[in-house]
């Protein structure tokens, strides 16, 4: 029998024999696995490891960070300072970006990530989860000695080398791309181990079901409310088909079904906070999950112009999302650039 490979393996093949990942990234890679491996323990913990509960205070989006939030994202940093791959890293929950201290060697890589993504999910047991995204410093000059700093960080989302997101649910999977597909990790928790569960992920170009906060709809914009309001319609409607509707409230849940069997995600900017383009982060949200979508044979778009080609112009940008089954997320942007 063949043994189910694990993710130091995939990566080492994704090194050795696809020569897609240089051996710093991979071991990059393999120190957020373990940082996630240790961020579940707690997730696991709940009320026994004194967890749950908010923290009192507020991260830089003016949000209530939970103490799994600060835990998670401690955890994070303590695991990838030191390990010589990273120059900085920029997190949900920290307003500037955090430079690897002197007293350890500086890589090329830059991490960012939303330690803990669906917060409002911990205390009531449903899945959350941890996105990831990692970009290579653009050294075009090699005698640049000049310190890290946030304009490093600002690179659109199609130039990651790395992206993921580990969901604690049932199951504890790390879901992964390197550029080569989607790739599924569930976490072998007798053997401490990341086991290859599902390889070359795809999400069917169609579906019947959609994930929106529909308490929003009042606010929305004309062409969500038209394609909401098709779906809504079912049989009899212009789409001639019924649809289903789920939200977690947990994006790393709701794109993991969508990964699994399909589906369309909408996070669309709305008439709440017009200023703002929407409620969900560019760096490290939407562009690693539009990666992954992207590579799993969808689309991921803000309604008018493909996520991964937009160009950040602060860390903790938002952006308007619409992600999934690549026929409906065609159907969703066509619907914008009509009305514009
Ligand atoms: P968070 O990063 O503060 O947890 O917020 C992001 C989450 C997403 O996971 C989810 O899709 C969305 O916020 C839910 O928002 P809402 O409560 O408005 O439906
Ligand atoms: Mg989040």
């Amino acid at each position: 029998m063949n043994a189910r490979p694990s993710l130091t393996r995939y990566l080492v093949e994704q090194q050795r024999v696809h020569g897609l990942i240089p051996p710093e990234l991979r071991l990059l890679i393999e120190v957020v696995a373990r940082a996630c491996k240790r961020i579940a323990i707690s997730v696991n913990k709940g009320a026994l490891g004194e967890v749950l509960g908010s923290a009192g205070s507020e991260n830089v989006q003016g949000e209530v960070q939970k103490k799994l939030d600060i835990i998670a994202n401690e955890v994070l940093i303590d695991a990838n300072e030191w390990g010589g791959h990273l120059a900085a890293m920029a997190s949900e929950e920290m307003e500037g970006i955090y430079v690897v201290p002197n007293r350890y060697p500086q890589g090329e890589y830059l991490l960012l990530f939303d330690p803990l993504d669906g917060s409002s999910n911990i205390d009531v047991n449903v899945s959350i989860g941890t996105i990831f995204s990692v970009l290579r410093r653009r050294n075009e000059d090699p005698t640049r000695v000049d310190p890290v700093c946030v304009s490093d960080f600002l690179q659109p989302g199609h130039q990651q080398v790395a992206a993921g997101y580990c969901i604690y649910g049932p199951q504890t999977v790390l879901v992964l791309t390197v550029g080569n597909g989607v790739a599924m990790f569930t976490l072998d928790r007798e053997q401490g181990s990341w086991i290859l569960t599902q390889e070359n992920v795809r999400i069917p170009p169609d579906t019947k079901e959609f994930a929106i906060n529909m308490s929003n709809m009042r606010h929305w914009d004309a062409p969500v409310r038209r394609y909401v309001d098709e779906c809504l319609a079912g049989k009899e409607g212009p789409r001639g088909k019924d649809f289903n509707m789920r939200w977690i409230a947990s994006m790393v849940a709701d794109v993991h079904r969508i990964l699994s069997r399909g589906g369309i995600f909408m996070y669309p900017w709305d008439k709440r906070e017009p200023e703002k383009p929407g409620k969900l982060r560019l760096m490290y949200e939407a562009n690693p999950m539009g990666w992954l979508v992207e590579q799993a044979g969808g689309a991921a778009t803000n309604g008018r112009q493909r996520i991964l080609d937009v160009v950040p112009t602060h860390l903790h940008e938002r952006v308007s999302v619409i992600l999934g089954s690549k026929n409906e997320v065609e159907r969703v942007t066509a619907y914008h650039l009509e009305a514009d």
